[in-house]
């Protein structure tokens, strides 16, 4: 049987803080153990599980998701969300599904949290999960996998 593709899970900017980084809106949770969860979550799927607080980096992942033929993507843009046209256009060439994750429900935020760049290509939205919610959004993008939802 062949290899499964990959899946990626990227993260951006100042998410490797999480745990400390103001808990009342984020949690206590950790990026490590986050990452524990997705691997568990995504079973004999290999991960890439990234965190980045470079906007060009971020785009080079999704440039690498799409040379790698990866099964589908999991973004959280944390701040590039609301500022970033180039990573919208990264995502645009992205042939297969995508989750744009986001922690905290951005929608019940100060509105420079409420218009999305990414959300104009983005498959599916989940906010206001909470850091569990990750492991969720893997499942997720399991189903639209197998759906070959776009
Ligand atoms: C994380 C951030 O860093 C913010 O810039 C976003 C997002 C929300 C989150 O909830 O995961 O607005």
């Amino acid at each position: 049987m062949r290899d499964p593709k990959p899946l990626f899970i990227l993260n951006g900017p100042n998410l490797n803080r999480l745990g400390k980084r103001e808990p009342e809106i984020y949690g206590y949770t950790t990026l490590g153990e986050i990452e524990t969860w997705c691997r568990q979550a995504a079973g004999k799927r290999p991960v890439q599980f990234r965190q980045t607080n470079s906007e060009e980096r971020l785009i080079e992942w999704v440039h690498e998701a799409i040379d790698e033929d990866a099964a589908g993507i999991i973004i959280n843009p944390a701040a590039f969300t609301f500022t970033s046209l180039a990573l919208l256009d990264a995502l645009k060439m992205f042939p297969g599904p995508i989750i744009e994750f986001h922690i905290s429900n951005v929608h019940r935020r100060e509105p420079i949290y409420h218009r999305s760049y990414v959300s104009m290509r983005a498959t599916a939205v989940m906010a206001g999960l909470g850091a569990a919610g990750y492991p969720t959004a893997v499942h997720a993008i399991e189903a639209l996998i197998e759906q070959n939802k776009v």
